[in-house]
C-alpha cells in the first residue's frame, strides 16, 4: 500500500491585492495556516510521500520570511516532498527551487523535460518536469511512456489538464492515462473537476485544486487529495486544509417590491446557509426586479451572518415600464437615450443600461441611487 499526500496550488505569498490592509492582513495569515496544516496532514495520514504540483508560492511577491516558512514547513514533514515548479514558481536562477539548501526530504525537478526520482523503500519513481517560465507551450508528458520496470510509476507535475491548447503544459487525462503512471499528482486547476480514472480505478489523474480559496472564484471547500494505491487499485480522497472558504450563494428576488423584503429574504438565506466565521460570503441577487426597488448593497451586507465577511452583488434586471417609451417628461428621454443598449443582444450592456435607468429613475424620485 502506497499513501499519498497530493497538494497544488497554495501560492504563498500571495498579496491579496484586491483586499483592504485588514482583509489582507487575515487572509495572508489564512494561507500560511494552511499551509501548516498541510504540512501536518502528512504525518497526520500517515502519507508515504507527498507530492507537490507546482505554484507553492508566488515568485513576484516571495519574501525571505516566506521562503523560511515553505522550506522549515518541508523539512517538518517526516516523509519526502517532491516539488515540480509551476508558472508562479518556475525553477529560474534566484529561486527558491535552486538554492543548494533545501532539506533532504525535499526533491525538487529542475529540468524542462522529464526527469524521475527513485524511492527505493517505497519500490516508486516519481516522474515529473519544472517549468523554467510562466509559460509552457507543449506538455513534456505528451507521448512519454513509462518504462517495464515493475516499480510503481507516479507522476508529479504543472499542467493544465483536460486543454488541448493554453500556455501552461495543456495534456488531456488521456494522454496522461497514456503514459502508464499509475497515479498523476497535477497542479494548475484551482478548481477541478473530479479526478480521471482508468477503467477498474488501475490508473488515475488528479487536479487536487487549489490549497485555499484566495477569491470568490475559488469558491468552497479546498485543500489537498489523499490517494491511496492499493492491490493495484487507486482510491482519492479529499481532505479540507483551506482555514477560511468563499462561499457564492444566490438569493432570486423575482415577485420582491420593496427593499424590506429584499432584508428578509437575505437574512433567511444567511440563516439557512449556518456560516461560520472562517467563511467569506457573496451573495448574487438575482431575477427580474421592478425598475424602481432600489437595492443598497452596502448596507445590506452590513446584515449580520456570523461569517468572517459578507458581499452583496446586485446581478438583477429589470422590466422597463411600456410608458416610459412614449413618456414626453425627462423620465421618457432617458428611456429614449438608453433605448438602444436596452435592447442590446449584448447580455452584459443591457444589464449596465438597466441598472443606469434604475439608478436615473431613482435619482428622479429623490431616492439615494447607489448600489
Ligand atoms: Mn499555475
Amino acid at each position: 500500500m502506497l499513501r499519498i499526500l497530493h497538494a497544488a496550488d497554495a501560492h504563498l505569498a500571495s498579496p491579496f491585492a484586491l483586499s483592504d490592509s485588514r482583509r489582507r492582513a487575515a487572509l495572508r495569515a489564512a494561507l500560511r495556516a494552511s499551509f501548516a496544516a498541510l504540512c501536518r496532514a502528512a504525518a497526520e495520514e500517515k502519507a508515504d510521500i507527498v507530492l507537490f504540483a507546482g505554484d507553492v508560492y508566488e515568485a513576484d511577491f516571495l519574501t525571505a520570511d516566506d521562503a523560511d516558512m515553505i522550506l522549515a514547513g518541508f523539512s517538518s514533514i517526516p516523509c519526502p516532498v517532491v516539488v515540480a515548479p509551476g508558472n508562479h514558481d518556475p525553477a529560474v536562477p534566484g529561486s527558491l527551487w535552486l538554492r543548494n539548501d533545501l532539506p533532504e526530504n525535499v526533491f525538487v525537478f529542475r529540468e524542462p523535460t522529464v526527469s524521475k526520482f527513485s524511492f527505493d523503500a517505497l519500490g516508486a519513481d516519481v516522474y515529473g518536469y519544472a517549468m523554467t517560465g510562466g509559460t509552457m507551450e507543449t506538455c513534456p508528458l505528451d507521448g512519454f511512456e513509462m518504462p517495464d520496470d515493475g516499480r510503481i510509476h507516479l507522476i508529479c507535475a504543472h499542467a493544465d489538464l483536460g486543454a488541448s491548447r493554453s500556455p501552461y503544459a495543456p495534456i488531456t487525462a488521456e494522454a496522461v492515462l497514456r503514459t502508464g503512471a499509475v497515479y498523476a499528482a497535477l497542479g494548475h486547476i484551482h478548481n477541478p473537476a473530479e479526478p480521471s480514472f482508468a477503467p477498474h480505478g488501475r490508473q488515475a489523474a488528479a487536479e487536487s485544486g487549489c490549497l485555499m480559496g484566495r477569491a470568490p472564484d475559488e469558491p468552497g471547500d479546498k485543500g489537498v487529495l489523499l490517494a491511496v494505491i492499493d492491490d493495484g487499485i487507486v482510491r482519492t480522497r479529499k481532505k479540507v486544509l483551506g482555514t477560511v472558504a468563499f462561499r457564492v450563494t444566490e438569493l432570486p428576488l423575482d415577485g420582491l417590491t420593496a427593499e424590506w423584503q429584499v432584508e428578509e429574504a437575505l437574512r433567511r438565506l444567511l440563516a439557512a446557509g449556518q456560516y461560520t466565521g472562517s467563511d467569506l460570503v457573496r451573495v448574487r441577487l438575482t431575477g427580474h426586479v421592478p425598475p424602481e426597488l432600489l437595492l443598497h448593497t452596502e448596507a445590506l451586507a452590513a446584515a449580520d451572518c456570523g461569517c468572517m465577511a459578507l458581499e452583496i452583488v446586485n446581478e438583477t434586471s429589470s422590466e422597463i415600464p411600456d410608458e416610459l417609451e412614449n413618456d414626453p417628461a425627462v423620465r421618457g428621454v432617458l428611456y429614449r437615450r438608453l433605448a438602444d443598449k436596452l435592447t442590446s443582444a449584448d447580455e452584459a450592456e443591457r444589464r449596465v443600461a438597466q441598472r443606469a435607468l434604475r439608478y436615473a429613475l431613482a435619482a428622479l424620485a429623490g431616492d439615494r441611487p447607489t448600489d
